[in-house]
């Protein structure tokens, strides 16, 4: 009758060993899911942008946008900091979005707001450039389709240094005009 008894268990025994480890793995999973929720890509407010050279952290872009339009221009704004030891400068940009990528400048003539090109934009070592309406901005000439909310533009720039980075800017509308 023991030896009955036994045998008729085994199963079960095994069931609960599976049970267990099965439950460990749910937990497992439990956990790195509410890890991911800490990403920052998940978090609105962060919007640093790292600009890497072999691992290291050269610049930094922050609060970054493009302005939505269903014209053929538009501007970007963004604050660049230079994390490097060395000053640069921010010599050109190109985006597959335009047909032209430029940097500008506005200013009040006459009282008349007006703009013109800046050849290049200079960062010294732990500084930063900020590009906000009614200032310097980046320029989008050449708009192949309309830019909306939720879209997204690649850009390319090139420094002095010859370094070239790659980087995204969300379209959005203006928080402040
Ligand atoms: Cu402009």
């Amino acid at each position: 009758m023991r030896q009955v008894l036994e045998t008729f268990m085994q199963p079960f025994a095994a069931f609960a060993k599976l049970s267990l480890s099965a439950m460990t793995g749910i937990l497992a999973l439990t956990l790195i899911t509410a890890c991911g929720s800490e990403e920052p890509k998940s978090d609105p407010d962060s919007t640093a942008i790292y600009l890497k050279t072999n691992g290291a952290e050269k610049f930094l872009i922050e609060d970054g946008w493009v302005r939505p339009t269903s014209g053929k221009m538009s501007a970007a704004y963004f604050t660049l900091t230079n994390l490097g030891q060395d000053d640069n400068a921010l010599v050109s940009l190109s985006s597959d979005k335009a047909k032209a990528v430029e940097i500008h400048m506005s200013e009040m003539k006459d009282g008349k707001s007006t703009m013109r090109q800046i050849q290049q934009l200079p960062v010294a070592a732990g500084e930063s450039a900020l590009l906000a309406p009614g200032g310097l901005h980046i320029m989008l000439i050449g708009l192949e389709a309309p830019l909306a909310e939720g879209d997204a533009v690649d850009f390319t720039a090139l420094f002095e240094n010859g370094e070239t980075y790659q980087f995204q800017l969300p379209v959005r509308a203006a928080t402040s005009p």
